[in-house]
Parts: C-alpha cells; sequence; structure tokens
C-alpha cells in the first residue's frame, strides 16, 4: 500500500483533466446572480487543500428570493401545468446534456469532491442522467384513482405536485443526489431551491446552467450555494415552501425537522446517517467475501452512508477471511483520484480528514485490534490508509458512530441469532449485506433486519427502479424508484352526488 503518484499531483491532474471552473454564482430564476451581500465562500482541492475558486455565498435574503421566483413559477408559470409527456421531453434533453459534457463534469467532481475521475465517468454522472430518464419516463404516468361508489357518491382522487420544495444535499455524491433530488421533483412537476453542500458547489451550478439550455423554465429549478447554518437552515425554516427533502446527517436531519415544525409544518423526508452491517456466514467463498467486504467499506474512500462499516463473519471462516482481507487492503492503491490505477482518494476535505483519524485513535483506546491502516497518507492533502480494526463490539464508538471514512469494524460470530442480534444493535437502519449460499439463511436474516435495503450476496446494488430510504435514525421517505414521486406529490380526493 502507499500514496500513488503523491509527488505530482497537480501536476498530473491540471494537465491532463484541468476543468475550466464556468459557474460559481447563485442560480435564481433562470439566472447567474451574485448573492445579495456579496459574500463568497472557497472551494476546495482535497488532494492538495488547496483552493479552487470561490462560490457565492448565499443566505437568508438569497433563498427568499429564490423561493419568491420558483413560488411565482409554480403558482403561474408553465411547468406545473405542462402535460407531463412535455415535462419528460424536456427533462431527456437535459439528460442528453449531462451526458453530452460527462467529461468536464467528472473532472468537476472530482476536483472539487476528490472522487474517482474514472468512477464519475462511468457511474456516476451516466447514473444521474438515467435517473433523468426514469422519472421523464414516468412524468406523463402520475394519475389519480377512481373510487369505489358508496352511497350516493362519486369519487376520485388527483396526484398534484406538492409545490415549492427545498431540497438540503451532502457532499459524497454531489452528481447522483442532486438528481435524486431534482429528478422526481420535476417530473411531478414541483418548482425547487438546492442547496448543494458547501464543500462540492461546482457540478450543481453547472446542471442549472444545463438545465436551462434543455428549456427548463426559469424560476423552476434554483440552485443557493451557501452554508448549512445559513441557507439550509433559512430553507428548512421558509413559511413559503411546502416540502423539504433532505440527505444528510442524522444530527441535521433532526435540526431540519424541528425547523419544519416551528415555521409551518412543512413535509419532510429525510435520508440520513447509517452505520450498515455485513454478515457473512461460513458457506461463503471466501475470497469473494474478503472482496466484498473490503469494497463495501472502502468504496468512495469510504463516504458512503450505506458502507459496510460492520462486518461480522462466521467463526468457521473467520482466521482465513482475515488472512486475505488484510492482504487485499495493503493492495488497496491510493492516491491522485484522476489516477486510473488509484481505486481510494482523499477524504474530502480537512475537517473529515481529522474526524476520521480521531475515530481511529479511538478505536486503538477501546481495545479494538488494529489489523492494517490507521495512518494519514502523503504530505499534503487528506488521504487515509485503509483502516481495519478487528475484536470490535457494539459498545465501542467505531463499531457505534458513522465514521465516514476508510475504516472497517470486524467481529466473529457463532450463531445466526448472534449475528442478528448484533447487526441490529445499532441506532441506524440504512442498509444490511448477507453473503451466503442457503436461502433460508438470506431469508430469515434479511426479514430480521431493521433496515431500508438488504444485499444478499452483492453491495451498493443501486438501481433507479429500486426504493432506498431508511429505518430507525437513518431516516424516513424513499429515494429512488417510484415511491421517490410521492415525496412531490399530495392527493386531493374530489367527491360529487351521483
Ligand atoms: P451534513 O453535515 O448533515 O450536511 C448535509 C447538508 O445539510 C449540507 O448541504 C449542509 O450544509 C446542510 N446543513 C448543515 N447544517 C444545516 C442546518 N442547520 N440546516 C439546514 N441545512 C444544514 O452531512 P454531510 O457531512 O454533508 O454528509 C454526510 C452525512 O450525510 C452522513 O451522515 C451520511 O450518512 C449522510 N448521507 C446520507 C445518505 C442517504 S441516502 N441516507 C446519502 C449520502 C450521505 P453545508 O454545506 O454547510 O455543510
Amino acid at each position: 500500500m502507499g500514496i500513488h503518484n503523491s509527488d505530482d499531483i497537480s501536476a498530473a491532474a491540471f494537465v491532463i483533466k484541468n476543468p475550466t471552473i464556468k459557474f460559481t454564482k447563485l442560480f435564481i430564476n433562470g439566472e447567474f446572480v451574485d448573492s445579495i451581500s456579496g459574500k463568497t465562500f472557497e472551494t476546495k482541492d482535497p488532494r492538495t487543500g488547496d483552493v479552487i475558486t470561490r462560490v457565492a455565498e448565499g443566505d437568508k435574503e438569497d433563498v427568499d428570493l429564490a423561493v419568491k421566483a420558483a413560488r411565482q413559477s409554480f403558482d403561474h408559470g408553465p411547468w406545473p401545468r405542462l402535460p407531463g409527456s412535455a415535462r419528460g421531453r424536456i427533462m431527456m434533453k437535459f439528460a442528453d446534456l449531462v451526458e453530452e459534457n460527462v467529461e468536464e463534469l467528472a473532472a468537476l467532481e472530482t476536483l472539487d469532491a476528490g472522487k474517482l475521475f474514472s468512477v464519475n465517468k462511468a457511474r456516476d454522472i451516466p447514473h444521474a442522467a438515467s435517473s433523468l430518464r426514469y422519472y421523464a419516463g414516468a412524468a406523463d404516468k402520475i394519475h389519480g384513482e377512481v373510487l369505489k361508489m358508496s352511497r350516493e357518491l362519486h369519487g376520485y382522487t388527483l396526484q398534484e405536485p406538492i409545490g415549492v420544495v427545498g431540497q438540503i444535499i451532502p457532499w459524497n455524491y454531489p452528481s447522483v443526489m442532486f438528481f435524486l433530488k431534482v429528478s422526481p421533483a420535476l417530473a411531478a412537476g414541483c418548482t425547487m431551491i438546492i442547496k448543494p453542500a458547501e464543500q462540492t458547489p461546482l457540478t450543481a451550478l453547472y446542471y442549472a446552467h444545463l438545465a436551462k439550455l434543455a428549456g427548463i423554465p426559469d424560476g423552476v429549478l434554483n440552485v443557493v450555494t451557501g452554508l448549512g447554518s445559513n441557507a439550509g437552515a433559512a430553507i428548512s425554516s421558509h413559511m413559503d415552501i411546502d416540502a423539504v427533502s433532505f440527505t444528510g446527517s442524522t444530527e441535521v436531519g433532526r435540526k431540519i425537522l424541528q425547523a419544519a415544525a416551528t415555521s409551518n409544518l412543512k413535509v419532510v423526508s429525510l435520508e440520513l446517517g447509517g452505520k450498515s452491517p455485513l454478515i457473512i456466514f461460513e458457506d461463503a467463498d471466501v475470497d469473494i467475501a474478503a472482496d466484498l467486504a473490503l469494497f463495501g467499506a472502502l468504496y468512495n474512500k469510504g463516504e458512503i452512508c450505506v458502507a459496510s462499516s460492520r462486518v461480522y463473519v462466521q467463526e468457521g471462516i473467520y482466521d482465513e477471511f482475515v488472512k486475505k482481507l488484510v492482504k487485499k487492503a495493503k493492495a488497496w492503491v491510493v492516491g491522485d483520484p484522476f489516477d486510473p490505477k488509484v481505486q481510494q482518494g482523499p477524504q474530502v476535505d480537512k475537517m473529515q480528514h481529522e474526524k476520521v483519524l480521531s475515530y481511529i485513535e479511538h478505536g486503538k483506546r477501546e481495545g479494538a485490534t488494529l489489523l492494517t491502516g490507521g495512518r494519514s497518507l502523503g504530505e499534503k492533502g487528506y488521504f487515509i490508509e485503509p483502516t481495519i480494526f478487528s475484536d470490535v463490539n457494539e459498545e465501542m464508538l467505531i463499531a457505534k458512530d458513522e465514521i465516514f471514512g476508510p475504516v472497517m469494524a470486524l467481529a466473529k460470530f457463532k450463531t445466526i441469532e448472534e449475528a442478528i442480534k448484533r447487526a441490529n444493535n445499532t441506532r441506524y437502519g440504512l442498509a444490511a449485506g448477507i453473503v451466503t449460499k442457503d436461502l433460508n439463511v438470506a431469508n430469515t436474516v434479511s426479514r430480521s433486519i431493521r433496515a431500508g435495503t438488504i444485499w444478499i450476496n452483492c453491495y451498493f446494488a443501486f438501481d433507479n427502479d429500486i426504493p432506498f430510504g431508511g429505518y430507525k435514525m437513518s431516516g424516513f421517505g424513499k429515494d429512488y424508484g417510484l415511491e421517490a414521486l410521492h415525496k412531490y406529490l399530495q392527493v386531493k380526493s374530489v367527491v360529487t352526488p351521483l
């Protein structure tokens, strides 16, 4: 293991990819504008900590302007009144434009978030376009029901767009999250204000530009970059926003819910943190299971809400599994995310880097065994070695808290009952994985785990058509699937005497 190309990070990246930063202002009512205060904030390259550019810092007054534009466009503009098929056609055009610019968008995302360029180009950005297409296809299939007549009444329901929507997203999947929020809301006929995370504002602004080119009317999609405590809080407490869809930490999710409760009781959906277990039974192919566990914990540098950060392995294969896992972890390549050979880039920022390292110190102090990793890598930037602890129990902080970094907590179990009990011993309930060849075991465990998604013999198996969301303190409301449309629709009942 070791940092790859660490000496020449900037040269390698900027000469080859060098994305130009074209959009740094707020996007309100179809125009790029400065913030009212004129304030800006820095966005940094996590490979070096250097400033990439400054971006307009929106706050309450800018959110007010964006809401005004979205309200006007919802109450009087064409978007909610267009036939679904017409909205769908514009969304398809939007998707085409995203794909046409995939290289530049992938490079921007790597620069801003430290995510692998190859993965952004092959998966994240195409996936973002495919979300748009999925919901574009649904836009003309939104309809209510004719209800049974009872007594002398005839009734039917209408599925109406919920109105002006606020969307607040995190930094770990800036493009995917942007389109998971925006696509179903557009299909439903809503208008929206989206706030990207302060660490990763660049691709969201680029998408605003493409939305305009695609023909999305002014005021429908507004992007307010800024800080959570300011612009974010202004969205969640706004009196004229009808619903807020949030993805981020459980701590901030709680604040969003409080703000909705003390303002206008807007509808809230929360996609929050996780501490997902992966349970490996002793009939598994040990080599494949070790690959899956490593991938589950380290993919996207562990900055993924469903990371398999707790791995439970049955005792019969435990020793062999550990040997293979550690060997593979030592061969995992950390370095410049523009380099196609690299598997793990830097953590998103200094704060996240320090947070992950401090959890690693906790793990050592709590008595877990450090099998590999545990250190920061390189002279500059926010790189961390893939880190694996064994002998972890659920009382330890490294098993309780979401670390959001390349850190795996490993434990041995004897029986299926023990595995289920320990996997459920968490306040989170986002996802879980099971590795076994035994269908009965897979069925029993998948029904017994309190989590919103269960992956059997696979991990991170996302699809536009598969609803995704949490149980317990991982939140409520679904992204993905036709389920996500319901966050942006409300049902009206119409009744008439026969
Ligand atoms: P947070 O710190 O919760 O930030 C998420 C967003 O909320 C950011 O845009 C942030 O603004 C904003 N925010 C912060 N304080 C706010 C406030 N008081 N009012 C309104 N908005 C506020 O999360 P993060 O660190 O960006 O992302 C990591 C977390 O997201 C992890 O817990 C992870 O599990 C979770 N996550 C969950 C999922 C799903 S689908 N469940 C997916 C990805 C990530 P700033 O830009 O100023 O920070």
